[in-house]
């Protein structure tokens, strides 16, 4: 079995992390089949992407295991094999929906941070497990948590290491929806399907409007906007969502 499978149903390619005896923990082939499937998640004719685990954990990090016996400086692994994976994810213009299905634990809470909506399971945690071993929060997780939750409640909580539930998570904005575990699969499926069908290149600029937003001053965040849009103009789907609304039918949206 694959560490990493993926699957296609129209415009919606699926990633699931596949180590489900080790609740999906990062192992080296993990990593690759993770950088792989996010190279085939660039193909044009993908219009949103899920990533799930398999079995009861969504993913619970480094796989300690691992860890314990790999030789080198920690640093030069999470620049060789975490980061490429966050900033693919960051820079994939189109939609990234973490589908939470169980425990989210250190690097794999924050791999679920760096995707664009989170959806969780009622039975998923979220395990911000990097302090319980005396390590800090990495992969992302200092930025994208920050980002989400405040950098108050961000530091009260990454220092804690505490334990949240789907709905604790709900509540403090870290996911979007949660719905039962057995309707994960049908809801997520149909999210992405809804997302796939809208104008993916208008999705990807919004997502990098955002993103850039994070460290802009005004003027500059006008002007990409301002850019952006000019772009946005320049697409298919521009012109069929006009046409659409003014001859009063729903629009075709092709992703271009
Ligand atoms: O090398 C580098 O680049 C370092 C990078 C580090 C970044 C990090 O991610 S550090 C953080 C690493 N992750 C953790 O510390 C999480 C450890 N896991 C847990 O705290 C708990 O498993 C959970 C709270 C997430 C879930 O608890 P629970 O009770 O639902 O499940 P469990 O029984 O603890 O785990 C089920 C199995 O998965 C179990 O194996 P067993 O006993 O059935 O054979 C457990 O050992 C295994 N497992 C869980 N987490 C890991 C793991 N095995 C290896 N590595 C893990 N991280």
């Amino acid at each position: 079995m694959a560490e990493v499978e993926t699957s296609r149903d129209g415009a919606v390619l699926t990633i699931t992390l596949n180590r489900p005896d080790v609740l999906n923990a990062f192992n080296a082939a993990m990593h690759r089949g993770l950088a792989a499937a996010l190279k085939d998640a660039r193909d044009p004719a993908v219009r949103a992407v899920v990533v799930t685990g398999a079995g009861r954990g969504f993913c619970v990090g480094q796989d300690l295991t691992e860890f314990r016996e790999a030789p080198g400086d920690i640093g030069e692994r999470l620049r060789a094999t975490y980061h490429p994976n966050v900033l693919a994810v960051r820079a994939l213009e189109k939609p990234v929906i973490a589908a939470v299905n169980g425990a989210a634990a250190g690097a794999g809470l924050s791999f679920a941070c760096a995707c664009d909506i989170r959806i969780a399971a009622d039975a998923a945690t979220f395990v911000p497990a990097f302090i319980n071993i005396g390590l800090v929060p990495d992969s992302g997780g200092s930025f994208f948590i920050a980002r989400l939750l405040g950098p108050a409640r961000a530091f009260e909580w990454m220092s804690s290491g505490r334990r949240l539930t789907a709905a604790e998570a709900h509540a403090w904005g870290l996911v979007s929806e949660v719905v039962e575990t057995e309707a994960l699969p049908t809801r997520v499926a149909e999210l992405a399907a809804e997302l796939a069908a809208l104008p993916t290149r208008g999705i990807g600029m919004t997502k990098r409007l955002f993103d850039h937003a994070w460290t802009a001053r005004l003027e500059d965040q006008l002007e990409r906007e301002a850019q952006l849009q000019s772009a946005a103009t320049q697409t298919e789907d521009f012109r069929e969502g006009v046409n659409a609304f003014l001859e009063k039918r729903p629009p075709k949206f092709r992703g271009a």
